[in-house]
């Protein structure tokens, strides 16, 4: 069978020069469906930068843009016998737009998987133009209702697929978890753009699962649909991993190694045993993701001596209360603190990550998140706009609270805008202390009456018109001077 599937990505291109970072979900499906001998390809929208405007346009039918028309056409060409859309809650609306568009000229299958149809699947199940959905792990449940379509068997009681039949949807229970993931095949780059690799790298996979349950995290939920469904925390072999990251050197000359994995330290004991494998046997500067409160000396050391260049971590809130009750981030404040000085004394760069606009956040809260990070300097700052994912228990709270007013279609994504309007905090404010967030962090305290009075001003504009020119002169004009008399003032 052909399989066509798409990638709807608008909201990180800039992501994908810097790291490689795949949709590796994708490729895995894709890998074993060409494994069993079907035919797949991938329209990645990521490289067109998709933007509000042009998105908001497209939404609301008033015009069909140049990825819509490509992407009809690109179909056209591959004559599939089913599309699959990946998707998650941010890329929703463009997904059902599509899906929509597809289903005016051609009469193919449409399935939805992803992180989006696994927490929401009634609403997606209940859109016209999609047929099915796929909730949860993809590979054997695609590879399964694939081979019965192809063979023209009975594919009603597929799992982990919903499927309508007439008025009536067909809602399958879950299959276990894929608990031998080194039995999958390594994912299928091919299918990549090939721009993916101009960043000199891409993207692997050590284990899958999360043990953590942050209140915004699609992990509490997938831990409760798989309760009784097989081990969640799932690893793969050092080997197989050493062995994948070799075949992609050969194959696509890539020169530095991302890994993706949510946290990639949480195992201390395999992840040495991994570093030691790796500094042998591969030796290429690597980045990854984990928890401060993994993070040792002897960790940190080991990472770098492995040649990981950076470590992004989590803050996400500089306020005790907030961040362990609201969040469920059991963290102690100094334990953040103490993991980023300890990867930079052993030569690591670090990424904290950062979120406001939580549930209760107001200006004081907000400054807590700015103190912490000016105790920590980590060397890049990441700071998004907290998003209530369905699924989550805060996405559910802020849902009961009728905290959610804006529509999420037409967000650019979780970095410059937020759906909700808590009563502690104006939407207005939080989109401007985004903005500002790093000048506050990087700026010595002399400055911060100007930010204040920026701040000001830009929460005081009369109209959203004004204040989106005024965001996007302070972003252009300000962000770059500002920033380099910060580094100035630190490295005179
Ligand atoms: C690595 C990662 C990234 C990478 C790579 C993204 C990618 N597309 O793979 C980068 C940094 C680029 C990224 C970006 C973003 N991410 Co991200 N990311 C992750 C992370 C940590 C792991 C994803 C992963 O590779 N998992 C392993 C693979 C094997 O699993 P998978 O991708 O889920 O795919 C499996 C199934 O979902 C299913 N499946 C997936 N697609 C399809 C399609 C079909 C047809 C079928 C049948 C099945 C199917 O089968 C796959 C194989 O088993 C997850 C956390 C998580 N728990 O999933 C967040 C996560 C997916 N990201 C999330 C978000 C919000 C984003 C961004 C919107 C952030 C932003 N503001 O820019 C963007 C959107 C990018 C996009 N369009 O996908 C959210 C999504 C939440 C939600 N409710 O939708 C998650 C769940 C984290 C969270 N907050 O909870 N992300
Ligand atoms: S540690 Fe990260 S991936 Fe794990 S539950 Fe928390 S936010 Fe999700």
């Amino acid at each position: 069978m052909r399989i066509l599937l798409i990638h709807p990505n608008r909201s990180i291109g800039p992501v994908m020069n810097w790291y490689g970072e795949a949709p590796l979900g994708i490729l895995y499906l894709s890998a074993v469906l060409e494994k069993a001998g079907h035919l797949t390809d991938l329209i990645d929208l990521t490289p067109y930068l998709i933007n509000r405007s042009s998105l908001r346009s497209f939404l609301r039918g008033k015009t069909i843009p140049t990825y819509a028309r490509d992407l009809l056409e690109r179909t056209k060409a591959f004559k599939p016998d089913l599309i699959g859309f990946s998707v998650v809650s941010t890329h929703y609306s463009l997904s059902v737009a599509l899906s929509n568009l597809i289903k005016e000229s051609f009469d193919v299958p449409i399935i939805f998987g992803g992180s989006h149809p696994t927490v929401d699947p009634e609403e997606t199940i209940s859109e016209k133009a999609i047929d099915m959905i796929c909730i949860g792990e993809g590979e054997h449940a695609l590879l399964e209702l694939v081979t019965k379509i192809d063979e023209g068997k009975d594919i009603s009681q597929v799992k982990n697929i919903w499927i309508k039949e007439g008025s009536n949807v067909l809602r399958n229970p879950i299959r276990p978890l894929i608990q031998d993931i080194d039995s999958l095949p390594y994912p299928n780059r091919e299918i990549l753009d090939k721009r993916y690799f101009k960043s000199g790298g891409t993207s692997f996979i050590t284990g899958r699962g999360c043990p953590y349950q942050c209140s915004y995290c699609v992990n509490s939920h997938l831990q409760k649909l798989y309760r009784g469904l097989g081990k969640f925390i799932r690893y793969r072999s050092i080997q197989k991993v050493i062995d994948e990251i070799n075949y992609t050197i050969e194959r696509y000359k890539i020169r530095k190694v991302t890994f993706s994995d949510e946290t990639f330290t949480t195992n201390k004991k395999r992840t040495i045993e991994f570093c030691n494998a790796y500094k042998k046997e591969i030796g290429l500067p690597f980045i990854c993701q984990t928890r401060c409160d993994t993070v040792d000396r002897e960790l940190v050391t080991t990472l770098k001596d492995a040649g990981c260049e950076l470590v992004s971590m989590g803050i996400e809130s500089g306020n005790d209360f907030l961040r362990e009750h609201i969040l469920n981030r059991k963290m102690p404040r100094d334990k953040i603190i103490k993991a980023f000085r300890l990867a930079r004394e052993a030569g690591i760069s670090t990424n904290a990550f950062n979120m406001i606009g939580v549930p209760f956040e107001t200006e004081r809260t907000i400054d807590d998140t700015i103190n912490i990070n000016r105790v920590v300097t980590p060397d890049g700052i990441n700071c998004s706009l907290f998003m209530p994912f369905k699924g989550t228990r805060l996405g559910e709270l802020c849902e009961k609270k009728g905290w959610i007013k804006n529509p999420l279609e037409e967000l650019p994504d979780y970095y410059y805008d937020t759906v909700l309007e808590p009563p502690s905090i104006s939407r207005t404010e939080l989109i401007a202390h985004r903005s500002l967030f790093d000048l506050y962090v990087h700026l010595q305290e002399k400055y911060h009456p100007l930010l204040n009075l920026f701040k000001f001003l830009w929460v005081h504009l009369p109209s959203e018109q004004l204040r989106s020119i005024y965001g996007r002169l302070i972003n252009a004009g300000l962000r770059g001077p500002m920033l380099k008399l910060a580094k100035k003032e630190i490295n005179p």
